[in-house]
């Protein structure tokens, strides 16, 4: 069977979860939903990223001790997760001990294999990022994405000999151009490689931090964050047994922010090859949610967070709009207005109102018991089918190279074409003339087929409406998809009346503030 893994990033445990975080991880929920649907076999991993200086500051601050803190905040990822519904095969933390048993022993072999030597060290540091910069990476001495003046450290560590894998990260850069995509991010990555890699300080004294894993090989020292939290993607696989990482792992489809790109896409296939780990198939990046009034951050005070949203718009209406608004690898802004906007137009006005619309005239017409189809060889019926079979061939092709914006534009076009059959076969008057009505049952049909496909087909996407369709529908509920036209309702078949999916949203306050 096909196999499949997809990862979001494990969030640091020193902000709560936002539309970032939320963005990331409906995405791999999408993909995920999506796949299984084709029958693939898929792992989803997510979790948190629970060491470091600003997990320690951030509980400190709290008046706790970091495990605790990092208790409660994970605890919060992992409810927030669930009450979206989102379906994540396993939750991983990094202060488990399995995890930080594997990242003492990939640490180990990388230092037998004379790849760690311990060295001293002076640069400019950013602990929102928790990494080095260079000084050209900096931004009038401060870190681009953060806006804080990176800190001049100089101490004495234990490195990781990175330089020693350029060129071969490089070839497989050149033989895989998907190895990173889209290909704005391997451009990206291609120019840091450019220059020659520095090597990675992977370790903090102990005296200055404790709040990490400590080396196997020196336990006055604790290993640095990136090199712990890279792990986990390995360590989540393994603790599930070696067959489950050597099935999943040659099929790893990291999915990021291009936030972290550079530990991504440089330290950790590095440290793959150090460690003499295959490497993983695919990092996926995104752009950045930016919000009207300016970039998107908890310091700024304009969070959305993911359970106010599920709250008053539901959570299918959200995830529309985070999936359908942003083109995978770009920024988008997130703006309240075009939010109410998408909702009522596309929701609310198209989908909705065709949903009751159809409903409403089975009942009224025929009781709700589905017709006859006919043999649908009409040019206008044929034109309808036709729109559902693109739209299902759309959504698989643009799924290959997650545009989901474009997967939900070509179910959307088929829902267009279906209204248009609406005004050119007028059934509201067809059915005044008696000889008409079983055409009228026909046309009927042929809209609740189209109805049927727009629910599969939006499943992945919107796994609320999906279920809501097929029960509106009298339809089982199932895991696989049925693109096909036809075949679907049994003779004196009873659909249910007509129910609002989506309420027009009238209000257009800003749920940022
Ligand atoms: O970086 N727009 O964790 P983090 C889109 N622990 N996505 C956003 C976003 C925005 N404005 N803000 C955040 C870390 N994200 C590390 C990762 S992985 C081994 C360790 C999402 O809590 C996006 O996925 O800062 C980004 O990459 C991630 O949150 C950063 O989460």
């Amino acid at each position: 069977m096909d196999r499949i893994y997809f990862t979001t990033p494990i969030y640091y445990v020193n902000a709560q979860p936002h539309l970032g975080h939320t963005y990331t991880t409906i995405i791999a929920d999408t993909l995920k939903r999506y796949h299984r649907m084709r029958g693939r076999d898929v792992f989803f991993l997510t979790g948190t990223d629970e060491h470091g200086d600003k997990i320690a500051q951030a509980a400190a601050a709290d008046d706790v001790d970091p495990k605790a803190y990092a208790d409660r905040i994970s605890g919060l990822f992992r409810s927030t997760w669930d009450t979206c519904g989102i379906t994540y095969d396993y939750f991983i933390r990094t202060t488990d001990d399995y995890h930080k048993a594997t990242v003492s022993r990939i640490l180990q072999h990388i230092y037998d294999a004379g790849d760690i030597y311990f060295g001293e060290y002076g640069g400019f540091y950013c602990y929102g990022c928790e990494r080095f910069f260079t000084e050209k990476e900096l931004q009038g001495g401060k870190c681009p994405d953060h806006q804080t003046r990176a800190a001049y450290i100089n101490e004495k560590n234990y490195f990781f000999r990175m330089s020693k894998y350029q060129d071969r990260l490089l070839e497989i850069l050149n033989e895989n151009p998907e190895f990173v995509t889209p290909q704005r991010y391997r451009t990206e990555v291609l120019a840091l490689l450019r220059e020659p890699l520095e090597d990675l300080c992977i370790s903090r004294p102990r005296s200055r931090l404790q709040w990490g894993i400590p080396l196997p090989f020196d336990q006055d020292y604790v290993t640095y964050v990136w090199f712990d939290a890279l792990i986990n993607y390995v360590s989540a696989l393994e603790h599930h047994g070696e067959d489950t990482f050597n099935a999943y792992w040659p099929r790893c489809n990291h999915i990021i922010a291009k936030d972290i790109v550079k530990p991504h896409a440089i330290f950790w296939p590095t440290m793959l090859m150090a460690a003499g780990l295959p490497l993983f198939h695919r990092l996926n990046v995104h752009g950045y949610w930016i919000m009207d009034k300016g970039k998107m951050s908890k310091s700024l005070g304009n969070v959305i967070r993911p359970l106010d949203m599920k709250e008053r718009y539901g959570m299918d209406a959200f995830r529309y709009y985070l999936l359908r608004e942003m083109v995978f690898g770009q920024d988008a802004t997130f703006s309240m207005e075009a939010f109410v906007n998408r909702i009522n137009a596309d929701l609310a006005n198209n989908f909705g109102n065709l949903v009751s619309r159809v409903l409403a005239m089975q009942k009224r017409y025929f009781g709700g018991v589905v017709q006859p189809m006919g043999n649908g060889d009409r040019p206008e019926d044929r034109e309808l089918k036709q729109a559902f079979q693109e739209a299902a061939n759309g959504v698989d092709r643009y799924m290959e190279d997650m545009h989901f914006h474009r997967a939900l534009e070509a179910i959307f076009a088929a829902l267009d074409r279906a209204n248009q059959y609406i005004v050119q076969t007028a059934p509201f008057t067809l059915v005044k003339d008696p000889d008409q009505k079983p055409r009228v049952g026909e046309i009927l049909h042929q809209l609740l087929e189209s109805v049927r496909i727009t629910g599969e087909l939006l499943s992945p996407f919107l796994p609320e409406t999906g279920a809501a369709v097929r029960e509106l529908l009298g339809l089982p509920a199932t895991d696989g998809l049925r693109a096909e036209w036809g075949g679907s309702f049994p003779e004196g078949h009873e659909v249910r009346p007509p129910r609002i999916l989506f309420p027009r949203i009238e209000e257009t306050e800003d749920a940022g503030e």
